[in-house]
């Protein structure tokens, strides 16, 4: 990395007066289109060819530069990329944000009202995605040699609209509008081999009698902050190879194929919408494979490009993270080609395997976890499925043999094969256990959860291989979710502490501990407090626009957003919200500040629980926004379609963060440190990167509550009957029984059963549990907001001290501990 790269890079020498040139070169020649007729899209597509142009030269002479230096590339494999809207967040890193605004004023147009013009790409589900995005910005920005590895899906995250306050999905075809970022390479394509028979011959494995599909790359520039370097995410898309099925074709049956198996072109079509649930369909299998097997055709190509054919250097070349499970079939697609195309026996293949593979895992929910059925992976992939037994037989015969001698219990217990529990049961591969036994680390995505990834889901790998597990804490880009969403804070938080070459926040984020001399300060918190309302007043104006719903700057915003989970529990949120309610409808003078319930959450579409709760907390938002007596006192929002582009809107805005996790489900969760960076206080369990959190901004800084990670063991392990919570404590009884009665849904009174089903039938989550704690908690965030310069000191206290939290800081761990890159 170079000590002081802005004075040397590129982009800055364009001025707003020849921005302004290219912008209409693009406009008449690209787009066909005369100045006069140009609206703010039109300016929007022009801008993007500019910066894509740049893009791609500055693509090229990064490629270049690490041909010449031949260092170590890391390889980041993800089903999902969550990038969020990329003209201005590229403006901002390109170091020409300013004239790009200049030149549109010039041009007499708002560079603002022309960013709004770009469709969000979707493609990812919530945390992995978008963390996945994060970690592309990190690694450039921090010069690391890279490229991230997807699928260019037509349809991304579904589009939630409500209808009755239901959520109603519809699909997201994001490229059906202009998309001028990805770049086909059509000299880059590959063909990949699916189903088919393993034979074997003069000793080798041939596999044949396979169906071709042809993986088609787009390449999307991906530029870092302040640097040259511009690293390539490289997304797959699934094309018919040529000769597809011609036998078909010729009979005019070019709708199936030969065995009515999948179609090539379907492969790339859509985003699975679950989080934290796999689907398990032969589709997404083929997905998973389709990406994989084209991006380690793809990294080999180049390694002997640049390498030759010489083997013993690849591991030296080569990193490659599995981002989940996702992209695990990676192991023994590169099992395959180094034994069956590179003739490199077995016990060699798996050791440059070991050396060039890392994992992360994001979940310890036991339903999270992926499994396939052998036989699925046997007729899609049938080498892949001989090569993981020899994998596992390996493994279990020799390493789990050596270290438990003549322990079958225990060889059952660890092999990647699952038996069935039952008779006639199926046998089931354990991806997360080919992908431990295949990596030289595996690392979770906080400290609490890489603990318990430790003592919990693989207790026994960590005691074969001591050093394989980790914990590498998740991070987010402060260019992103501060820089750009929250200009006023950061040109605070400049004039503060300093932009001049030394001090630069933005690409050494623990610099913002020097506001923490300023958290006292009257005129500094006065600065800080007009900037949050500032926020609030444009996220008001979004609310109104969305929802037609009036809230007021001054009420407390308080926040969830996330994907909708029982884990994550909106429903501990909802629950507490109505109890509010009530008890401004027992007292409508009760002194208390204005609050506003601000939602934003997609549910899986098939998740019927998930769906029961951003159903009830429309039916409470309408019933509680619309009651005169309670003074607008509480008020209540679900914004529909939440996305990234609606989280850049709502986090500089909030002031209350809500991250309720029951203790030891979310790994680490992301938002929660968006919202800390912004000034919001945190009301959260000790869960996920909450603890870390709180250790930086110290427990006075926090609204901790509820059960930890043990007494929620503990509490399952002695025996818990939510009815005892619920019939001894008269606030919940009387929320549970209205929610119960069908006074919030009479069409359809028994339309929140499931949620009231979920919650007195066993309570997996602990809601009731912790509902008492919550709702003191809140009572004790409305006593510091009734003391403001305390609010503030603690807000001011949160920004400064999420320097631990940012991307690059995980990358760097990345790079050191897992990737020996730096
Ligand atoms: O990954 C999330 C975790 O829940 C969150 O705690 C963490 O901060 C974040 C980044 O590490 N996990 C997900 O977002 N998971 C998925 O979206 C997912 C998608 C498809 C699946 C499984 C999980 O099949």
């Amino acid at each position: 990395m170079s000590a002081n790269k802005t004075e040397q890079y590129a982009a800055t020498t364009l001025d707003a007066d020849r921005l302004a040139q290219s912008i209409k070169r693009h406009l008449q020649q690209s787009l066909g289109v005369d100045l006069e007729e140009a609206g703010p899209a039109e300016y929007w597509e022009a801008l993007s060819l500019v910066v894509r142009e740049l893009g791609l030269d500055l693509i090229r002479k990064t490629r270049h530069k690490e041909r010449d230096e031949k260092a170590r590339r890391v390889y980041y494999l993800s089903l999902e990329f969550l990038v969020g809207r990329l003209l201005g967040n590229n403006l901002h890193n390109l170091g020409i944000y300013k004239q790009a605004e200049e030149a549109m004023a010039n041009l007499g147009v708002n560079l603002t009202d022309v960013l709004e013009h770009e469709t969000d790409p979707a493609l990812g589900n919530g945390g992995l995605g978008r963390l996945a995005a994060c970690f592309m910005d990190s690694l450039a920005t921090l010069d690391l040699p890279a490229f991230g590895y997807g699928i260019n899906y037509r349809f991304g995250l579904f589009k939630q609209d409500f209808a009755g306050g239901k959520q109603v999905e519809s699909p997201d075809g994001w490229r059906e509008e202009s998309c001028p970022w990805g770049i086909e390479r059509p000299k880059r394509k590959q063909l990949i081999k699916l189903y088919g028979r393993v034979s074997e011959r003069a000793g080798k494995a041939v596999w044949e009698d396979t169906q071709e599909i042809l993986g088609m790359p787009w390449d999307v520039p991906v530029t870092g902050y302040g640097t040259d370097t511009v690293n390539t995410l490289r997304l797959w898309e699934s094309r018919a190879a040529e000769g597809f099925d011609l036998s078909s074709f010729d009979e005019g049956r070019y709708q199936e194929s030969r065995s009515g198996e999948i179609q090539a072109e379907n492969v790339s079509q859509v985003l699975y919408p679950n989080d934290n649930h796999p689907a398990g369909k032969e589709l997404r299998l083929i997905q998973q494979y389709f990406f994989v097997a084209c991006s380690i055709a793809d990294l080999i190509a180049r390694y002997k490009r640049e390498n030759g054919d010489n083997w013993d250097d690849f591991a030296e070349k080569v990193a490659i993270q599995l981002n989940d499970t996702h992209p695990a079939i990676a192991v023994p697609e590169l099992m395959r080609i180094l034994m069956d195309e590179e003739d490199i026996v077995f016990s060699k293949a798996l050791s440059i395997c070991r050396e060039v593979f890392s994992y992360t895992n994001h979940t310890l929910l036991p339903e999270a976890l992926e499994k396939w059925p052998q036989n699925l992976i046997t007729k899609v992939l049938p080498r892949h499925m001989q090569i993981i037994h020899m994998i596992n037989y390996h493994f279990l015969h020799t390493e789990v043999e050596a270290q438990w001698p003549g322990d079958n219990n225990m060889k059952r217990r660890l092999s990647i094969i699952e038996e069935p529990e039952r008779p006639g049961g199926q046998q089931m591969v354990r991806m997360a256990y080919l992908s431990v036994v295949g990596s030289h680390k595996v690392n979770g995505v906080a400290a609490l959860h890489s603990g318990l990834v430790k003592t919990t889901l693989f207790p026994e790998f960590n005691e074969m291989w001591p050093d394989k597990l980790v914990n590498v804490t998740n991070g987010v880009t402060p260019r992103r979710w501060l820089d750009y969403c929250n200009p006023e804070l950061a040109k605070l938080i400049d004039d503060t502490i300093g932009n001049d070459g030394k001090v630069d926040w933005r690409r050494n984020l623990s610099q913002l501990d020097a506001i923490n001399a300023y958290a006292d300060d009257p005129a500094f918190q006065k600065k800080f407090a007009a900037i949050k309302h500032d926020n609030k007043i444009r996220f008001a104006a979004v609310v109104k626009e969305l929802c037609n719903i009036d809230i007021s700057p001054d009420a407390i915003f308080d926040v969830q957003i996330k994907r909708l989970h029982e884990y994550k529990r909106q429903q501990l949120n909802l629950l507490h919200i109505m109890a509010l309610y009530r008890r401004l409808l027992d007292n409508p003078d009760l002194d208390v500040p204005q609050r506003v319930f601000i939602f934003g959450a997609k549910a899986a579409p098939g998740y019927k629980v998930a769906k029961t709760i951003i159903h009830a907390i429309n039916r409470v938002a309408e019933r509680v926004n619309n009651d005169r007596r309670i003074k607008d006192k509480l008020k209540v929002v679900f914004l529909p379609n939440y996305r990234i582009t609606l989280a850049e809107k709502i986090i500089p805005a909030a002031d209350v963060s809500e991250q309720i996790s029951t203790a030891g489900f979310e790994a680490s969760g992301t938002g929660n440190m968006k919202f800390a960076l912004n000034g919001a206080l945190t009301v959260g369990t000790l869960d996920g990167a909450n603890v870390e959190i709180a250790e930086e901004v110290g427990d006075d800084n926090i609204f901790i509550y509820g059960l930890t990670v043990d007494e929620v063991a503990e509490l399952r392990h002695r025996g818990y009957n939510p009815k005892d919570v619920y019939n001894s404590n008269a606030e919940l009884k009387a929320v549970i029984d209205w929610l119960a009665s069908g006074d919030l849904c009479p069409e359809e009174p028994d339309a929140f059963r499931p949620l009231v089903d979920s919650l007195l039938g066993g309570d997996y989550f602990l809601t009731l549990v912790d509902y008492q704690a919550y709702s003191d908690a809140h009572d004790k965030i409305v006593a510091t907001w009734k003391k403001p310069e305390l609010w503030w000191k603690k807000a001011i206290i949160n920004t400064a001290s999420m320097g631990k939290f940012s991307s690059d800081r995980s990358i760097m761990d990345y790079a050191k501990t897992i990737w020996n890159m730096a």
